[in-house]
């Protein structure tokens, strides 16, 4: 489906995403919008403390730089725009918290793979108690199957949450369940436009190959948690509700919106 403004996922949407564990929003970031991000990537600025850098199974690397605290620059407004975080509210069906957002870089030719994993598998032993949670992945480059886009496999996240054993510097499902998992569900190439989000459910199993083309894989990742989920204390805290920021926020963080 296609934003074409100001529209929100409808209750048709909000039932493929129960039944598949994700759906797919076209077009919801302007052009402008995307130009502003990857433009702040390149020129660096608030992203170089965060970087770091994740190995696969085969050795390649891959950098994302994550943060879980909203500052105040473009990925703050980025992170809270109205198309994600309304969204998001509609598909949890109650108030949110922002729990981190991340710029992948999966470099041309260089860039490595992403295990098959579930993000729960992660934030399960970060202390959140329900997977009453999700991520939503905003294609900054053109995503294909060449430069390693995103693979889901469909309705697995019904599956519940599955062990994570560490492969790389990555955490990936155990290998002989993988193995037996893998052939019940379609694997779907989530291949999107630029400006184009991704909404997945917590359990939802996916991984991404390697960068073997000539283009970037730069994408933006944030997470959300339903608002009041228990957590462990003492870890990475999510219990804020996550206000909107107004719908030209990117733009203006970029200050491609004159003052007036
Ligand atoms: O960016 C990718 O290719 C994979 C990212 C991912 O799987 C994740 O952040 O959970």
């Amino acid at each position: 489906m296609s934003l074409q403004g100001t529209k929100y996922l409808s209750q048709c949407d909000v039932d493929n995403y129960d039944r598949n564990g994700y759906v797919i929003v076209e077009d919801a970031f302007y052009p402008a919008e995307v130009e502003a991000m990857i433009h702040a990537i390149e020129a660096g600025s608030s992203l170089g403390p965060h970087t770091r850098v994740r190995t696969d199974a085969e050795g390649k690397k891959t950098k994302l730089a994550i943060w879980h605290q909203l500052g105040n620059d473009i990925w703050a407004a980025a992170s809270t725009s109205p198309n994600l975080v309304n969204n998001v509210r509609i598909l949890l069906r109650q108030e949110i918290a922002f729990f981190h957002g991340k710029v992948m870089l999966k470099e041309a030719q260089t860039g490595g793979a992403w295990e098959w994993h579930q993000d729960y598998g992660y934030w399960y032993d970060q202390g959140f108690l329900y997977p009453r949670m999700l991520s939503a992945f905003v294609a900054l480059d053109r995503a294909t199957r060449e430069n390693g886009c995103l693979s889901v496999l469909k309705g697995s996240h019904k599956i519940g949450r599955l062990n994570h054993v560490q492969t790389g510097t990555q955490f990936g499902i155990e290998h002989d369940r993988m193995a037996l998992v893998e052939p019940l569900f379609e694997c779907v190439y989530c291949e999107l436009a630029p400006g184009s989000i991704l909404f997945f459910d917590c359990n939802l199993l996916h991984s991404s190959d390697a960068n073997k083309s000539d283009h970037h894989r730069r994408s933006f990742i944030t997470a959300y948690t339903a608002l009041g989920n228990p957590q462990i204390k003492g870890q990475l805290c999510a219990d804020e509700v996550c206000q909107s920021a107004a719908p030209n926020a990117i733009l203006e963080a970029a200050r491609l919106v004159p003052e007036t």
